[in-house]
């Protein structure tokens, strides 16, 4: 199965060691093949090169859209070498065989990174490079496909060991990974114009990802891990800019995720907000007159947890807010911008990393949500779901004040981004206690109300911030019990979706309890 290298075609838009690799290969008695640039690289190094064209006989046209479309260059690679009616074809129309094919493609996902305009994104659809690529793979009984300069080295090492011959095994790998790559093109293309038409049907959408980021390891040390992003310009973890301190690590990208989707249900229109994150759910959300009110109020929440978090803001973070957050350890702090007063604070503080949005995510913005289970992923649509006042049915005999209509909507925005079951307890705008992740309800909302008497002794408080709060449940409570622990930690406010079969009996025990409580109808599940 050993097939002999004596002739290749190179055509690559990434020329990194392209010439190194023409250098080896001519000096293995190689005839090179190639197109274009890269034949122009390889000749400015002063090595023989025959042009494509003249395999072709046809020019390169048509701006380079056609240059290897060519039964001479696609014969040479798809001809089964010991079938008689292929070798006769080939004699026929002087098709000489290609044994080897190095390909890269035109860069699409970087040019789609780069912001390039449509027109500019079109032109950078390769179409002769995949097309011989996935010809060359089909025939990897006899030819070899390098697609990643990465794999120069590989072949360089594979060839010395066999006498300037391939190995099927070899040849395998080589076109599996192929495929892969142009699977990955192509849906690369297909996400990029799914995001310019604006298609957001989860059947309609191609699943996509470009690697942005090796990761030194995943969720644990004995984990590896990787960063893929998916080309879409939205503010946030995977666009955003880095300003200092070391890389960002698999649990920090999903934190500050997390902690930046949260921040951003906050209109910086509506005042300065703050949220801090730890393992994926806020220990602190605030807002305030100012960012670094914002931030104190925050971290007043749970102080303990919020050690080592992620704080989100969202608004440009000034000196004073820096500062007050340079008083504990913080891993990542994420803004939409941070004035250089503030930068200078941070630049002190090597292990912090500071990351720039340019803007707020959008939380209304159509998208989709992944996740794995065993043998396949789940699909469905971001949480884009919002509740506006008018959508509140108060249910109880008494009916929240302005003041707790106000808390119990910043409680159900918080909850969402919460991981359930939720129970999120707020106070004149900031959160006084969550519970989060609990297999009970009435767990989370204990949970939260004995974090929040913990807090009240820190800051040398007489009762819990949860006494007079408004406190959102991410779901129905199923029985009374979970309604009446809030009512037990002092909350006098309840907005929960209803639904229950049981509604009738918490509704008694709300107004039994003196409770103003509304139904949103919609619920916030996240898992
Ligand atoms: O525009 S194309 O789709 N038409 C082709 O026939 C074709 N053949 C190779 N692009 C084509 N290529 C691509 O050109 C290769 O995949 C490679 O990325 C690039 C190399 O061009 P050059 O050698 O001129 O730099």
């Amino acid at each position: 199965d050993l097939v002999p290298v004596r002739r290749a075609l190179l055509s690559v838009s990434d020329k990194e060691g392209l010439v190194e690799l023409g250098r080896a290969l001519a000096a293995r008695g190689v005839e090179l093949l190639s197109t274009g640039g890269t034949a122009r690289s390889l000749r400015e190094a002063g090595l023989g090169v025959i042009d494509v064209a003249d395999v072709t006989g046809f020019p390169e046209m048509m701006d380079g859209r056609v240059k290897t479309l060519h039964p001479m260059v696609h014969g040479g690679l798809l001809a089964l070498r010991d079938n008689p009616d292929h070798a006769a074809a080939m004699e026929k129309h002087g098709i000489g065989a290609i044994d080897l094919l190095v390909v890269n493609l035109y860069p699409f996902e970087e040019t789609v990174a780069a912001g390039a305009n449509y027109a500019e994104c079109i032109e950078n659809i390769d179409i002769g490079g995949p097309a011989m690529i996935r010809a060359a793979a089909k025939n990897h009984a006899f030819v070899g496909v390098v697609i990643d300069t990465e794999d120069y080295a590989g072949l360089l090492v594979e060839l010395e060991k066999n006498d300037g011959a391939t190995s099927l095994a070899f040849r395998q790998g080589l076109a599996q990974r192929a495929y892969a790559r142009t699977a990955a093109y192509d849906a690369a293309v297909s996400t990029w114009m799914a995001g310019a038409l604006g298609e957001t049907s989860p059947r309609r959408r191609a699943f996509a990802g470009a690697l942005a980021q090796t990761l030194r390891y995943g969720e644990n040390p004995h984990q590896r891990a990787a960063f893929y992003v998916d080309g879409s310009d939205r503010p946030g973890v995977a666009t955003a800019t880095q300003w200092q301190g070391k890389e960002l690590s698999y649990n920090n990208i999903n934190d500050t995720d997390a902690a930046f989707e949260l921040v951003s249900e906050f209109l910086p229109a509506d005042g300065p907000a703050c949220a801090i994150i730890k393992h994926a759910n806020p220990c602190g959300v605030a807002r305030a007159a100012t960012l670094q009110e914002a931030y104190r109020r925050a971290f007043d929440c749970d102080r303990t947890s919020a050690f080592g978090g992620i704080v989100a803001l969202n608004m440009k973070l000034d000196e004073a807010t820096a500062r007050a957050i340079c008083e504990i350890f913080t891993e990542v702090v994420i803004a939409p911008a941070a004035d250089d007063a503030a930068k200078d604070v941070f630049a002190a503080k090597k292990n912090l990393r500071l990351l720039t949005t340019g803007g707020l995510a959008n939380p209304a913005e159509p998208g989709l949500a992944f996740r794995q289970v065993s043998g396949g992923f789940l699909v469905q649509d971001r949480d884009t779901g919002r509740l506006r006042r008018e959508d509140l049915k108060v249910v109880t005999k008494r009916a929240p004040s302005e003041a707790e209509i106000a808390d119990m909507l910043f409680a159900w925005t918080v909850a969402k981004h919460v991981k359930s079951n939720a129970i999120v307890y707020v106070k004149d705008g900031a959160t006084v206690g969550v519970g989060a992740g609990q297999m009970s309800r009435v767990d989370s909302t204990r949970i939260a109300a004995r974090k929040s008497m913990d807090m009240a002794e820190v800051l040398g408080l007489s009762a819990p911030l949860t006494k007079g709060a408004a406190v959102a449940s991410d779901a129905f409570f199923p029985f009374p019990d979970g309604l009446l622990a809030a009512a037990d930690a002092g909350a006098t406010a309840v907005i929960q979706p209803g639904g229950s079969m049981r509604d009738d009996e918490v509704i008694a025990a709300a107004d039994e309890a003196g409770l103003a409580m509304v139904f949103t109808g919609m619920r916030h599940f996240l898992h």
